[in-house]
């Protein structure tokens, strides 16, 4: 039976070993606590590594831990301690986590960390190989420190269905552009299916890295690459929000003497002075959650607004995390003295302004806290998403209490019903701690139940099946390609037919079907190889071979005439038949080019890299060698004006490969191989082409014509195949038939 198997850098498990024997504890962190109803529904497996290195694990235990992890559903990966600090102290901690936050400054990119990170990936790719049982399982790979584990795996399984989810923010193209293997790291990931982020944003920067780095092509959020489409999408994680509400409501009805201490401190603080407020602020301990510019900003707050002194208490909970780098020692220490210092200055025999608990707390008393809170105070200066936000929201019951959220998180993206605010911009958070702290009851609850009814929806358990159906999706979409790839087997069908056939008509484009693609046009000329295959076609018995290309006949006119073949140019307005010189085709006039030339020239002159080419009845716009993002911008921004200049006259826009043309609409590949193909009866007709004009002649000619595309698009041909490459594997196969 097919399986889903789960794969994250941590097993949703924490081992501890006493007296010889193992316990069990689930494990803190976004990412275990959201997938956990994944993965205790249905057939799946979790491969991770387990927390302890292989020093740690006595050999005598090891057997009993596989036992206790395969009793959850988990299987280990083992890791050496080495390894652990350059993969994960390493490379995940120091170069990727503080790069994708931002804090360039902090990327350290060292060499050796690098090569750990990817000797660390393999192992977590074969041990994911082991445990595929056939090609209908499913793999859903997490987070950052995996991110070359899609592209291992997809090597030795090349159908399997692969899933990669990114729980931190993908940064911009000039921040990622920074780091030294950034083509292999997309690479790595390019070998899932499907790649989601939290955020549009998060999905945007990354396409725009593909694209400058890879120079792959990139349509709407789907890449082809390696001959497969990848389709790029956001997914906003949610959170278990029936188990927080639950939680709550169980907490409210609970008996005065069951209570936590933690409560119980609570209570009797708020019953000293009903007026009194609780702020809280819940995050792992990491620069990226900017707790000491919340300090900073607490500070600022009770000098702007000193009325709230002896009123409000700041409650920080910071988990400890990746204690082992330097950075967060810093920050213990920056934050240790803050604290101090600013409970220092403000606190009176009554009061101290800040509680700060710096260890993680059980789940009772992380409901304690949200629970007992008027105000969740949360600023990081980047967060992938936050869940402590939705999940602060989820176990407000009676719907009060104000979220003041961070614009740099994720989630600010769906809680727009919350106080926004900007971490470094202390005037603007004092003022909306102040607005939290005299909201009306009302307008509290209108927010957070607008907040609570998406939350609720949009659950972790939605997030999840969002991303496997659209995973499956995906796959499905590529097996049911109307065309199809050309086996080896209808390879020699073709073949067969063509050499029954006792008169044949071969269309051939020319740019990105016969030759590749050159920076410079006129540089993409035919090489020894392409001249030997057309010759042959060429003086074939009974067949009629014709180049037809958007080419301007000067071109064509230096490479082909000499050889007689015949050729069709400019999309059907020339014609030059066994050697003779072009005539026209198509009477087709060209005086609208005056009007149309001085608005290409203008996109010229404000789109550095592109330019004109002029053809006898048509204007062509390139954009091959401009930025990648900004071309496409520009092209999208020439279309509409040129649509809406052209009105209802006779011309059209054609959008190929890197360029825009605009032609007379009587003129295009489809009518003129239509014309070819009434003038004699023809029982074997081939198509073949790579872009948007060639769809023409697929749409047009009849439905027993061979039709085949280059490259993965959507086609209306019948077949594809991958590359120029395969293209003259074909061609070879038609000289060899007869
Ligand atoms: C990464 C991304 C993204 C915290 N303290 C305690 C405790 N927690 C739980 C919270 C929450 C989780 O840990 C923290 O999740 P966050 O989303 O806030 O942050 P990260 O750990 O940095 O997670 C982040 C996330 O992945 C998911 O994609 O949102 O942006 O950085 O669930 O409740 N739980 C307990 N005691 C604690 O003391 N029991």
């Amino acid at each position: 039976m097919s399986k889903t198997i789960i794969i994250s850098n941590r097993l949703p498990v924490q081992l501890q070993i006493s007296n010889g024997s193992i316990t069990a504890v689930p494990s803190v962190g976004g990412l275990a606590t959201g997938m956990k109803s994944v993965h205790s529904s249905g057939d799946s497996l979790w491969i991770g590594w387990s927390g302890l290195t292989d020093e740690e694990i006595p050999e005598e235990l090891s057997k009993d831990i596989d036992d206790a992890l395969a009793q959850q559903g988990s299987s280990k990966v083992r890791l050496t301690a080495k390894e652990v600090e350059g993969f994960y102290y390493g490379f995940s901690n120091r170069t990727i986590w503080p790069l994708f936050h931002y804090f360039l400054e902090y990327s350290e990119f060292e060499l050796d960390s690098w090569n750990t990170y990817k000797a660390v990936n393999q192992k977590f790719a074969d041990a994911i190989i082991e445990k595929i049982e056939d090609d209908a399982d499913t793999i859903w790979i997490h987070d950052y420190q995996l991110m070359l584990v899609p592209q291992m795996v997809r090597e030795q399984r090349p159908n399997i269905a692969i899933g990669f989810f990114l729980h931190i923010p993908f940064p911009s193209f000039e921040i990622f552009r920074t780091m030294p293997w950034r083509e292999e790291v997309l690479r790595g990931l390019l070998g899932a299916d499907l790649i989601g982020f939290h955020i549009y944003d998060y999905e945007r920067h990354f396409l725009s890295s593909v694209k400058r780095l890879l120079g792959v092509e990139v349509s709407f959020n789907e890449i082809y690459f390696d001959n497969r489409v990848i389709k790029v999408d956001s997914f906003p994680m949610g959170i278990d929000y029936k188990k927080f509400s639950d939680a709550a409501k169980e907490h409210t009805k609970r008996d005065p003497d069951k209570l936590s201490e933690l409560q119980k401190r609570l209570n009797s603080h708020k019953k000293s002075d009903p007026e009194n407020k609780f702020l809280l602020s819940i995050d792992r301990l990491d620069y990226s959650k900017g707790i000491a510019k919340r300090l900073n900003a607490f500070e600022y707050f009770l000098n702007k607004y000193p009325q709230y002194k002896e009123k409000v208490r700041l409650i920080i909970l910071a988990v400890p995390s990746r204690s082992n780098v330097p950075q967060y020692q810093l920050l213990k220490k920056e934050i240790d003295e803050l604290v101090g210092r600013i409970n220092g200055e403000f606190s009176t025999v009554s009061w101290t302004p800040i509680w700060y608990f710096y260890r993680s707390m059980p789940f009772e008393n992380l409901i304690d806290l949200y629970t007992s809170s008027d105000i969740a105070w949360l600023t990081p200066l980047r967060d992938g998403m936050n869940l402590v936000a939705k999940e602060y929201i989820a176990t407000r019951t009676d719907k009060t209490g104000v979220l003041i959220l961070s614009e740099m998180a994720g989630s600010a993206n769906e809680m727009n019903e919350s106080l926004l605010i900007n971490p470094n911009n202390f005037e603007q958070i004092a003022d909306a701690l102040y607005q939290a702290l005299n909201m009306p009851i009302e307008e509290q609850q209108q927010r957070n139940g607008q907040l609570q009814k998406r939350l609720k929806r949009y659950n972790v358990e939605k997030w999840a099946n969002d991303f496997m159906n659209s995973l499956a999706k995906q796959r499905t979409r590529e097996a049911a390609n109307v065309s199809t790839k050309i086996t080896d087997n209808q390879l020699k069908l073709i073949a067969t037919d063509y050499t029954k056939a006792t008169k044949r008509l071969l269309f051939l484009d020319y740019d990105g079907t016969l030759a590749g693609f050159h920076n410079d046009p006129q540089k993409a000329s035919p090489d020894d190889e392409l001249y030997t295959i057309l010759d042959a076609l060429h003086t074939q018995e009974n067949t009629t071979l014709f180049l037809i290309s958007g080419r301007d006949k000067d071109t064509f006119t230096k490479w082909f005439l000499h050889k007689k073949y015949n050729m069709i140019v400019e999309h059907g307005v020339w014609i030059s038949r066994n050697g003779e010189a072009f005539s026209l085709l198509e009477n087709v006039k060209n005086d609208w080019m005056e009007k149309i030339r001085p608005v290409l020239e203008s996109f010229v002159d404000r789109t550095p890299g592109s330019f004109i080419e002029e053809k006898n009845y048509s204007l062509a716009w390139h954009y091959r060698k401009t930025d990648p993002d900004f071309g496409n911008l520009r092209a999208t921004e020439l279309t509409t004006v040129l649509t809406s200049l052209i009105g209802t006259d006779d011309l059209s826009v054609l959008n190929g490969n890197k360029v825009i043309e605009v032609k007379s609409s009587n003129v295009n590949k489809g009518r003129a191989s239509m014309r070819m193909l009434g003038e004699e009866n023809y029982d074997f007709v081939f198509a073949i082409g790579d872009d948007w004009t060639d769809e023409f002649m697929f749409q047009e000619l009849p439905e027993s014509t061979i039709t085949v595309k280059v490259g993965r698009q959507k086609t209306a041909a019948k077949y594809f195949v991958n590359d120029i490459k395969n293209v003259r594997i074909l061609l070879k196969k038609f000289v060899a038939a007869l």
